[in-house]
């Protein structure tokens, strides 16, 4: 392949500036979809590519960017599409998605700089509100282009504080919801799409590797939950007469754990309850009601299912107890497998490039490939996350892996734009 190299010193130094986008105090990043800081990142991304990377930025219904390659010799071929997303957690790092988007950058700006004609089209992708957010859909620009999600879906959803619809949250990004529905990308209509993403857990850590290449992402169910209880009072209440919302739940999250530790390390499986409001959250008042989410994972679908249903029987237990429950399913994502072609071009460039064999490996996170890969070719390429952290303000990775992934990249957009048709 061409010897061409990304510029670290310049990926670096994007990471960073980036990365002052939404950060607080604490030092975490804070970009949620349709914030100030999502605007500000789109708008440090536009200019970016506008004076370095490419001939034309576009925003489709869902507020996605797309930014196009200028040198390329067969228009009319589907194009490569590479990215990730610029919207971030809560308090998270500056490596989540962004990473992706600025690798994505590179790339095509070290092609650019070398003015390298390409067959296909290159697109470059920062794409809307990957990550759970307050108006409580995640992966949201990718649902929109892959069909996951249109319209008729889309227009329940409102902020749960702010009480903004969706639909308007999306106009406001620059995107276009009255035409959701007749701008789905069409099944194959990429020859590729390629993200890059930091591994945000301890497998490359631990063997001490920069890359791997992802096989599939895994399985997500999510579901909001309301126990109902009875606040009373904390002192007079003797403990027979309690019903305690919050000690339902915490029972709930104990068992789940003892549960999802009785099954088999192989494809594991993991839950969590990532927040609890806490009714009428006082000091003296037995809490009568809790709300929460319940995020249950693995790659292998069937072990979601087993957990979901000893999840059913420990709600009717605690029904029986006096305890009753709402619950909302608010995600029912089955794992999804990754292109053998693309994976096999990554592992290819990795062994060119560096000379060793990436491992293999399922995502636990979710990540928008899942979405692009229901209708075209997707693969990812995972990079090393020092110590495993990551939706913290420690996410790190190091620049090193993080040159030797936009080397792995920039080598498999030019194999992939040779084999490709
Ligand atoms: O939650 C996830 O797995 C991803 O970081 N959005
Ligand atoms: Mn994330
Ligand atoms: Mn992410």
């Amino acid at each position: 392949m061409l010897n061409l190299k990304v510029n670290k010193a310049r990926i670096q130094h994007n990471i960073l500036e980036l990365g002052e986008i939404g950060l607080s105090q604490k030092g975490g990043v804070n970009r949620s979809l349709a914030s100030q800081a999502d605007i500000d990142s789109r708008k440090w991304i536009k200019e970016y590519w506008l004076k370095n990377v490419v001939s034309e930025i576009t925003t489709d219904v869902g507020a996605n960017l797309w930014g196009s390659y200028p040198y390329v010799s067969e228009k009319e071929l589907a194009p490569i599409i590479i990215g990730s997303h610029n919207d971030s957690v809560p308090e998270g790092g500056k490596y989540d998605g962004a990473l992706g988007v600025l690798l994505a950058t590179e790339v095509s700006q070290t092609l650019s700089e070398n003015e390298i004609t390409l067959r296909h089209p290159l697109k470059v992708i920062s794409l809307t509100g990957e990550e759970p957010n307050p108006y409580q859909i995640s992966t949201l620009g990718s649902k929109i282009i892959s069909g996951v999600v249109g319209q008729d879906n889309l227009k329940k959803f409102s902020h749960i504080e702010t009480k903004e619809s969706l639909a308007d949250a999306i106009d406001r990004l620059g995107g276009d919801f009255q035409h959701i529905d007749e701008n789905v990308l069409k099944p194959d209509s990429f020859a590729a799409f390629l993200e890059c993403h930091i591994e945000q857990g301890r497998r490359l850590f631990e063997r001490e590797e920069p890359v791997a290449v992802v096989s599939s992402i895994t399985g997500i169910y999510r579901e909001l939950v309301e126990l109902k209880g009875e606040s009373n009072h904390a002192g007079t209440t003797d403990l027979k007469h309690r019903k305690d919302a919050l000690l339902a739940m915490s029972w709930i999250n104990l068992e789940l754990r003892k549960f999802l530790s009785e099954f088999d390390e192989t494809d594991p499986v993991v839950g969590t309850i990532g927040f609890a409001e806490v009714l009428p959250n006082a000091a003296n008042i037995i809490p009568g009601s809790v709300k929460f989410n319940i995020d249950i994972r693995s790659g292998n679908w069937q072990k979601v299912e087993q957990t979901i249903t000893f999840l059913d029987e420990c709600f009717e237990q605690l029904w029986e107890k006096g305890i009753q429950n709402q619950r909302e399913k608010i995600l029912y994502q089955k794992p999804a497998d990754l292109n053998k072609q693309i994976s096999a071009a990554l592992v290819a460039s990795t062994e060119e490039e560096y000379k060793y064999q990436p491992q293999q490996m399922t995502s636990m996170a979710g990540h928008d490939a899942a979405n692009l890969a229901r209708i075209g070719r997707a693969g990812m390429l995972f990079v090393k996350s020092v110590d495993g952290k990551s939706h913290c303000k420690e996410e790190f990775s190091q620049i090193d892996d993080i040159e030797v992934a936009g080397n792995v990249l920039l080598n498999t957009i030019l194999r992939l734009d040779k084999e490709l048709d």
